[in-house]
């Protein structure tokens, strides 16, 4: 940097004495900027907007769509934001953000009547969104467990690479997926953590597996986190989708309250994106469970430190809707009730996905559209079949083949199932 400034300086005053550089202007500083390729998931929505076709769908990013495909926002937080309106200020928040949205938003993942909670041994902070709380767990890692690395499933969101990459954590993988059977290679995954080094550190999703839509069972996460203790593992959760696997947030946040009961100190990332459609407020939290009260008031003011100069304190709109919402009885039963609606639409979408695939005699199986749970389909399509999905029929989705129910409609399913029909009935 010092180096820069004083060569830019040079140039300045060769420029001001009439030296002649006057071709070497300061845009040349990034003539060795490549352009970054692109993202495999925002991606597919700049190609979808970019098409003028009047038939185009985007099954890519995974945002909730009604049954017209349009954007929601939900009734409760339609109130939350009439009651904010009249009342609130726009203050800035403290560095860890608003304790009232943290506070709730632990009880979602701990559960309402948490002993942790009680004795205060969470670090909590409001992080910005999914991604941030990630990305902020990263850096946390990084700056206090240097040697560590991380091992993410395969597949996983594509993201989660990127945050740990730019965190500077090694990554490792473990099995996940088994697309013979397209389930869970429960086998491998297994295999993988017993052979990790003793206190690994891994990222799971604690319900709704993106992109597979395969979660474990109730008994294998029994297994997964009983080996886990043996290995003296931390097991950090991606919690992105709570209530979108079973309609009900307290049933998924099963698997962490299995790894509570058997004593892990775990670490997890919330998001409202997609549970409450707050997907551009970046509203969510990054929680540690400590041994004491006096390691979480360390480890919060450390997250706080990290948060400080990144982007100093969280926005405080969206905290607010939240807050407003799960400390209201009434807002937060009809939150459930909206939760449990999205879940059912996206549910039967997967039926009438099957349903027109059967109907249209493709001679693939297609029991896995059904079976899968969560926002997405991992449809087991080539990146190839996408590619004619997209240029012949105006269908976008991510190349993995991974296909974002929420956004199948009454309106497009037919015309989807048409579609992945033709591009592969002969394969
Ligand atoms: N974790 C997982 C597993 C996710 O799928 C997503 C979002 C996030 C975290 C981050 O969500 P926040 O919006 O930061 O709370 N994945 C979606 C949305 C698009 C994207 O890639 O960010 C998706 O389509 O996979």
């Amino acid at each position: 940097m010092a180096s820069r400034t004083a060569i830019s300086c040079g140039i300045a005053r060769r420029l001001s004495s009439g030296y002649g550089f006057a071709t070497r202007s300061m845009s040349s500083w990034w003539t060795d900027v490549e352009p970054a390729a692109k993202d495999p998931i925002l991606g597919v929505t700049e190609a979808f907007l970019a098409d003028t076709h009047p038939d185009k769908v985007n099954v890519g990013v995974g945002a909730y769509r009604d049954d017209d495909g349009k954007p929601v926002v939900l009734e409760c937080v339609r109130e939350a934001e009439r009651r904010i309106a009249g009342s609130e200020n726009m203050e800035y928040l403290p560095m860890g953000g608003s304790v009232k949205m943290v506070d709730e938003t632990l009880k979602l993942a701990y559960g309402e009547n948490s002993e942790f909670i009680k004795e205060k041994r969470i670090a909590a902070v409001q992080a910005l969104s999914g991604t941030g709380a990630c990305r902020l767990f990263a850096e946390f890692q990084k700056r206090f467990q240097p040697d560590s690395q991380i091992y993410i499933p395969i597949p996983t969101w594509s993201n989660h690479h990127n945050i740990w990459r730019d965190a500077q954590v090694p990554q490792r993988t473990f099995h996940y997926y088994h697309a013979e059977t397209r389930g869970l290679d429960f086998a491998s995954l297994m295999d993988d953590v017993k052979n990790a080094p003793n206190g690994s550190f891994f990222m799971l999703h604690a319900c709704a597996h993106n992109p597979t839509g395969v979660d474990p069972t109730e008994e294998q996460w029994r297994e997964i986190s009983y080996q886990f203790k043996v290995k003296n593992h931390f097991a950090f959760f991606d919690m992105a989708y709570q209530g979108f696997a079973s309609g009900d947030p307290e049933r998924d946040a099963k698997a962490i309250r299995i790894f509570l009961e058997d004593g892990h100190l775990i670490g997890c990332a919330q998001s409202y994106a997609k549970n409450m459609g707050l997907y551009g407020q970046r509203v969510g939290c990054l929680s540690i469970l400590c041994e004491d009260e006096l390691q979480a008031v360390a480890v919060k003011s450390q997250l706080q430190q990290i948060a400080r100069p990144m982007y100093s304190n969280p926005p405080v709109h969206g905290a607010l809707v939240v807050s407003t919402i799960l400390s209201d009885p009434t807002l937060k039963n009809l939150w459930l009730k909206e939760v449990k609606g999205m879940a059912d639409r996206i549910i039967g979408m997967r039926t009438k996905l099957r349903e027109n695939l059967e109907n249209l005699g493709s001679p693939l199986p297609w029991e896995h559209v059904t079976k899968q749970i969560g926002m997405f389909c991992y449809s087991g399509m080539t990146p190839e079949q996408v590619d004619r999905l997209t240029n012949e029929y105006h269908i976008y989705m991510t190349r993995n083949g991974r296909i974002s129910m929420a956004g199948v409609t009454t309106g497009n399913v037919g015309y989807l199932a048409k579609a992945i029909h033709e591009v592969t009935k002969s394969s």
